[in-house]
């Protein structure tokens, strides 16, 4: 079992443990005796089973279980203390354990509430909040029911209950991060050279055709995507951003592109959003070849779905073959882009750039031909073998180069089923197909660091974030949300490494800026495959990544979930040298 899935078993059975003590409960204050009896079973059975998927959980990181060892396990041991020897007892007033067993739901459920509302790291707060609400709703039901509590119980109740709200407030005002310097004196290398490829690209309402369809969309240059920016190694690049009508602003973010910081395009960290009216002019050095792409930044999620980007890629020279980028999104609900049928002549060399454009994962697969992978986002695998019939992942903001020679028949590329780019007719059906794992793909190389200078840990979760304007439930990591979340610091020439661990239910493509890190293990298992420097990778519900990298880049760089939703929810930090 997966600790993804551990993860959904311990929940359901956590809420089944809850709902069933809390039904036995009201089914013996009913004097229902055979429901309240046949649900304090099931109940008792539940938190006992609850050991087995907490200690499970523990196995695979104190990460995964700390608020569930710490707090749900001794309020399950309460509730199977105070319930099960009066259940034992077999009353003959049902209702003498209506008190026990609506105690035992609420110890369950307000361990329940930390896990979904609170979750990693574990606090006393958080612990003496859950026990003084248990103490609370335990007393006003034995008032409801007639069962006076003795005066020791009540004195008890009320001290844990202030001390609990005491503390529990007390996690509202944890000490907040430093805030992000908007202007920051790092040296960057601003480059003076002539530019060599100049583009403007302005941003504007618009309506465009969406795979037939036509919608309303935030354009660049009135097409989504944007124009294509092609480069070679060397030149130098300026491009002009200009916004006729966006009222959210707008900026460009060359994602995967390591630029000097102040080119980053990030509002509020790197520069300020460009307004209707006003403009900015970006310039950098062209030195990485591979398949990048550019969005904007500012209220990225909205903005890059509604059609701000496009694609950016890098030549090492020029090119022989056939060289196609599949940039994916979905624009109003539409895939983009539309299928495309093109004739290629046998034994051309194609390359086919395919781009995520999107805020989740796609699924695609090449049929009717070999291939090979020969670069994950932006950067060339070492020996990279031929693979048939099998499927690639490509996460969130993540790149990957397929490499063929085109055979006599057809071949065509499909993405979550649907053809998007083909040769010619091809009728294979590619849904069960086996899915690369780029951990193993490739020929290894040793890895270039001995130890670490820094060491960080992100634990992504959700959790009531209440340190805003209004409450909300937020994506976060080590328990807060943005800008709460303490920054990394790093030293220029440390070497970084990253622990990245999912405990929450939903998929997390993270994505570092201004750095590739190289993956080091999953889950505990090391990468073994060719070295895989990423700037966007899938952390999915249970796992464990460890990724490292040089700190190379001076400045201040956002550090974020790539499903731009989870971003603005509160899943964004920053990096940044001392
Ligand atoms: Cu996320």
């Amino acid at each position: 079992m997966t600790t993804g899935s551990l993860l959904v078993a311990d929940l359901v059975i956590a809420v089944l443990a809850s709902a069933a003590w809390l039904g036995g409960g009201a089914a013996s204050a009913a004097r229902r005796r055979p429901l309240a009896l046949g649900l304090a079973a099931v109940a008792l059975l539940a938190t006992l089973a609850r050991a087995i998927t907490i200690t499970a959980l523990a196995r695979a990181g104190w990460w995964f279980a700390a608020e569930k060892v710490l707090i749900a396990a001794p309020l399950s041991l309460a509730a199977v203390g105070v319930a099960g020897p009066r259940l034992l007892r077999a009353p003959g007033d049902i209702r003498a354990v209506a008190v026990p067993l609506l105690f035992a739901g609420y110890a369950t459920s307000s361990a329940l509430l930390v896990t979904i509302l609170h979750g990693y790291p574990a606090s006393a707060g958080a612990g003496l909040l859950a026990v003084a609400g248990v103490v609370a709703a335990t007393v006003i039901s034995g008032r409801a029911l007639g069962a006076r509590p003795s005066r020791t119980v009540s004195r008890a109740a009320l001290v844990v209950a202030v001390a609990a709200l005491l503390t529990g407030t007390g996690l509202t005002v944890v000490p907040a991060a430093p805030p992000v310097p908007h202007d920051h004196g790092y040296p960057v290398a601003r480059i003076s050279d002539e530019p060599t490829r100049r583009v403007t690209l302005t941003a504007g309402t618009a309506r465009v055709d969406a795979s037939g369809r036509n919608v309303a969309a935030w354009a660049f240059n009135g097409q989504v995507p944007g124009p294509e920016l092609t480069a070679t190694v060397g030149d130098v690049l300026e491009v002009t951003l200009r916004n006729r009508d966006i009222e959210r602003g707008v900026s460009l973010h060359w994602h995967g592109y390591d630029v000097p910081n102040d080119q980053d395009g990030v509002p509020g960290v790197t520069q300020a959003a460009v307004r209707p009216g006003q403009e900015f002019v970006y310039r950098f050095r062209a030195d990485q070849a591979g398949t990048y792409w550019y969005h904007t930044h500012s209220a990225s999620d909205v903005g890059v779905r509604m059609g701000l980007y496009g694609v950016l890629v890098v030549r090492p020279g020029s090119v022989t073959g056939l060289d196609v980028t599949v940039p994916v999104h979905t624009l109003a609900g539409r895939p983009l882009p539309a299928p495309r049928v093109e004739q290629v002549a046998a034994r051309v060399p194609v390359r086919l750039r395919l781009i995520n454009t999107d805020s989740t994962t796609h699924r695609y697969a090449l049929a009717g031909t070999a291939f090979r992978v020969a670069a994950i986002d932006g950067v060339d695998l070492r020996g990279p073998t031929p693979l048939a019939d099998t499927a690639v992942l490509i996460p969130a903001g993540g790149r990957y180069d397929l490499v063929f020679d085109a055979p006599a028949t057809p071949v065509a590329l499909f993405v979550d089923g649907r053809a998007v780019y083909s040769t010619g007719p091809v009728s294979t059906v590619t849904d069960a197909w086996p899915v690369l794992d780029p951990l193993a793909y490739g020929e290894s190389a040793p890895m270039p660091w001995s130890r670490f200078d820094k060491t960080f840990t992100l634990v992504l979760d959700r959790g009531l974030d209440l340190r805003g304007l209004l409450p909300r439930y937020a994506h976060t990591v080590n328990g807060a949300a943005d800008p709460d979340i303490a920054p990394q610091v790093v030293r220029l020439g440390d070497v970084v490494l990253f622990t990245i661990v999912n405990r929450s239910q939903t998929v997390h493509p993270w994505h570092l800026h201004g750095h590739h890190v190289l993956v080091l293990a999953r889950d505990g298992s090391p990468a073994a495959g060719s070295p895989l420097w990423l700037d966007s990778f899938d952390v999915r519900p249970g796992e464990v990544w460890k990724v490292a990298f040089r700190a190379d880049n001076p400045g201040v760089w956002a550090n974020h979930c790539h499903n731009l939703a989870h971003a603005d929810a509160g899943m964004t930090l920053h990096l940044m040298y001392s």
